[in-house]
C-alpha cells in the first residue's frame, strides 16, 4: 500500500490561515467552504482537535446576514452554498445550537420556487447544486418540514437523463459533481427510489480511466475531486466494487506533495485545500487505515452525523 503523508496534509491546512499570498486572496469570497474543506480533512484525519473552536465559531457567527444565510466571509453576500458550509462547520464542532435553526431555515424556504427547485440566493440562479444544499443544510437542522420536500426531490429527479446521471437543471449534460448533488439529495430527501442504480451505477463505474483515476464526464481528464463526486454516489447506491478501488485509491496517493503536504487535481499539479479534502475523503470512502469514516451524503465524519441525529456524546 502507498503512503499518506497524514502529518505534512495536516500542517499543509493548518499553514493556509497565516497564508496572505494570491491564493488566499482569490480564497477570501469563499472562505466559510474553504473552511469548512479544510476542517473537515483535518477531523477525518483526527486532528480537528488542534484549532480554535470560540476562534471559528465567531467569526462563522459574523458571517451571517440579517436574513439569516451566511456570506462566503464577513460583510459578503449570503448564498446558500455557504449557508451549507456553516452549518456544517458548527456540526463539526457540536456547536449548531449557537445559531437560530429556524431563521437559517427561513432564508432556505424562501429560496425554493413554485417547481421545487432552488435559487442560490436572491439573484435567483437555479441549479441541483442549490438543491442539495437546501435538503443537506435543513436536514442537519432538522427544519426539512419547512420546504416542500416532495416538490424538491421531484425537481432533482426531473433533472435525470437517458444515462442514468444528472445534470444542473433539466435537460442538462450528466456531469458528476452535479449526479451527487442530485443522489445526495435524494438519498438524504428519501427518495432514492428516483435513481436507476444499475444505469447511473455503469455511467459512473465508466468514469475510471486508465491511471485509475475518475473523470466527471466522458473524455475528460481525471481530477481527485471526483474521487468524492462519483465515489459518494457509488457508496450510497451500493456499487462502489464497480470501480478498481486499489487502483483509484494509488491515483489519489501520486497527487500529493511528499515535500509540503496537500494533494493536487492530477500528479504533479499544485495542491490547494479544496483537492486536499476530496482526496483525503475519497480515501476515507475508500477504507483507507488512519482515517475516520465519512457520510457519503452529509459530507461530515460518520460520528458527527451520529451526534447529530442520535445524540452520541462529543468524541475528543
Ligand atoms: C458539501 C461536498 C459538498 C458539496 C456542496 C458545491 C456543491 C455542494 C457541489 C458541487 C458539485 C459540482 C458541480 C462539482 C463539480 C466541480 C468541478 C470539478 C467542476 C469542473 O467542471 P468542468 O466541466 O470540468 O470545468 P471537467 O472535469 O468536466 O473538465
Ligand atoms: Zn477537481
Amino acid at each position: 500500500m502507498g503512503e499518506l503523508y497524514l502529518d505534512k496534509h495536516v500542517a499543509y491546512i493548518k499553514s493556509l490561515d497565516k497564508k496572505k499570498d494570491f491564493d488566499a486572496v482569490v480564497m477570501e469570497h469563499l472562505r466559510m467552504s474553504g473552511a469548512y474543506w479544510g476542517l473537515t480533512a483535518l477531523d477525518i484525519m483526527g486532528r480537528l482537535g488542534d484549532m480554535n473552536v470560540d476562534e471559528i465559531v465567531s467569526w462563522i457567527l459574523m458571517c451571517q446576514d440579517d436574513c439569516g444565510g451566511f456570506g462566503g466571509n464577513h460583510e459578503h453576500d449570503p448564498h446558500i452554498l455557504y449557508t451549507l458550509s456553516a452549518v456544517q462547520i458548527l456540526a463539526l464542532f457540536d456547536r449548531v445550537d449557537a445559531v437560530d435553526a429556524d431563521k437559517i431555515a427561513s432564508y432556505i424556504s424562501g429560496l425554493q420556487n413554485e417547481d421545487g427547485s432552488f435559487s442560490g440566493d436572491e439573484w435567483g440562479e437555479i441549479d441541483t447544486r442549490f438543491s442539495y444544499c437546501a435538503i443537506c443544510c435543513l436536514s442537519l437542522l432538522k427544519r426539512l418540514d419547512k420546504i416542500n420536500l416532495e416538490k424538491a426531490c421531484n425537481f432533482v429527479a426531473s433533472c435525470k437523463n437517458f444515462d442514468g446521471g444528472f445534470g444542473c437543471a433539466p435537460g442538462g449534460e450528466s456531469h458528476a459533481g452535479q449526479t451527487f448533488c442530485c443522489v445526495g439529495a435524494l438519498a438524504i430527501g428519501g427518495a432514492l427510489h428516483h435513481v436507476d442504480k444499475d444505469l447511473l451505477g455503469w455511467w459512473l463505474a465508466e468514469r475510471q480511466v486508465k491511471s485509475g483515476g475518475l473523470n466527471g464526464r466522458p473524455e475528460k481528464l481525471p481530477d481527485v475531486c471526483y474521487s468524492w463526486w462519483v465515489l459518494a454516489s457509488l457508496v450510497i447506491m451500493e456499487r462502489v466494487h464497480w470501480i478498481d478501488r486499489k487502483k483509484l485509491e494509488q491515483f489519489i496517493l501520486d497527487c500529493q506533495d511528499p515535500e509540503c503536504g496537500g494533494i493536487s487535481d492530477r500528479p504533479d499539479d499544485a495542491v490547494d485545500v479544496f483537492h486536499t479534502f476530496f482526496g483525503v475523503a475519497g480515501l476515507s470512502l475508500l477504507g483507507f487505515p488512519g482515517l475516520a469514516a465519512i457520510d457519503p451524503a452529509y459530507a461530515l465524519p460518520v460520528n458527527v452525523v451520529d451526534r447529530v441525529f442520535y445524540g452520541h456524546k462529543k468524541q475528543l
